[in-house]
């Protein structure tokens, strides 16, 4: 679990005396903070909130226990992190080195006497380990997405067009109690549903199409996301076979989450349904991620990820197929993986609807 404790344990660990951040999930995770542009500066002693007037008012109020700089009264926020750094004396700073700005850096590097260490997936590695109260935040936001989706379907006809029916399932899941920041979700029709991060376009929904949603909301800023494929008028033998290879597909992956299983593994299993098909050539090798306040996070289901799944994260299985200029069929659910199996927080059914 997530402490500021033992946020102190890892940097001693890894020989830090100062930890900048500055990605803004990792600084909500951290401090507690839901707003916009504002960084941390942690050191084995203090802890610093960097930001503006525009937020100050609210990080006072929702930071309490953090040292408020205002880094406008210094110069730039790279600026402000070194004067903190040199006040605390810091020998060795670690950064965010994929998300800071190459300026920024630079500032940093001639500011400060120090080492700088770029320290990727820290904080990441925190966050794959959800609390109960993470939890009872993203089972929140997956039951939305699924009263949502429920009354989606009954909007979904000939004639509606994609964007009509993506921004009507967006308001629906605020009306079912969303937080309201926008969500880029995914609603297709018809051959666009081969693209696997189509935007909703002013195509109509017609006779016989597939529409593919791929969707979620924040609930208290944890995130749901799932991906329902329903037919429009009564499916092809060809649509069933594609919606039946993913469904199986999908529920042999749930079945292989568990506590030590290697993302791989899951991976693996997920292909022996469309091995020696006509199909396999069709599916994407990325079939899951992590997700929390951020909605692709550690870890990653693929092929090439062999760390072991461990209880308390909750992550996406998304196996699908995509078939240029036919159509594309996706079935994803969010995962708990708990110490005896899973739960799987999406309670939509996996029967193929057709509407
Ligand atoms: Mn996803």
């Amino acid at each position: 679990m997530f402490s500021l404790e033992q946020l102190r344990e890892t940097m001693k660990k890894q020989n830090l005396d100062g930890l900048y951040l500055s990605q803004i999930d990792n600084v909500r995770y951290v401090s507690g903070y839901t707003s916009d542009d504002a960084t941390l500066f942690v050191t084995l002693q203090h802890q610093y909130f960097l930001t503006d007037p525009r937020y100050t008012e609210q990080a006072a109020a929702e930071c309490p226990d953090w040292e408020l700089v205002n880094w406008r009264e210094i110069g730039t926020m790279a600026d402000a992190v070194a004067a903190c750094a040199q006040k605390e004396g810091c020998k060795a700073v670690g950064f965010e080195g994929s998300v800071i700005s190459f300026d920024a850096y630079q500032t940093l590097r001639e500011r400060l006497t120090c080492d700088l260490v770029s320290v990727n997936g820290m904080i990441e590695e925190f966050r794959s380990y959800k609390t109960p109260y993470e939890i009872s935040c993203l089972r929140a936001a997956c039951d939305i997405a699924c009263r949502a989706y429920e009354r989606i379907l009954d909007d979904i006809r000939v004639g509606m067009t994609e964007k009509e029916l993506a921004s009507r399932l967006s308001h629906y899941m605020v009306m079912e109690g969303a937080d309201t920041q926008p969500y880029g979700n995914i609603l297709i029709s018809g051959a666009r549903t081969s693209l696997l991060h189509g935007i909703p376009s002013s195509k109509s929904v017609e006779y016989g199409d597939f529409v593919l949603m791929d969707f979620g909301c924040g609930y208290k800023g944890y995130l749901s996301d799932m991906t329902r494929t329903v037919v429009v008028g009564q499916a092809s033998d060809r649509q069933k076979e594609v919606y039946n290879l993913c469904r199986k597909m999908t529920e042999i992956g749930i079945e292989h989450m568990t506590v030590g299983t290697t993302a791989k593994e899951v991976y693996d299993a997920t292909c022996t349904v469309i091995e020696g098909t006509e199909y396999y050539p069709y599916h994407y090798t990325g079939i899951g991620h992590g997700i929390g306040v951020f909605v692709h996070e550690i870890p990653f289901l693929g092929p090439k990820s062999t760390i072991p799944l461990h209880k308390d994260t909750v992550m996406t299985i998304e196996p699908g197929l995509y078939i240029p200029n036919w159509g594309g069929c996706r079935i994803e659910d969010q995962i708990l993986i708990t110490e005896n199996g899973n739960e799987n927080l999406i309670s939509a059914t996996h029967e193929l609807i057709e509407l």
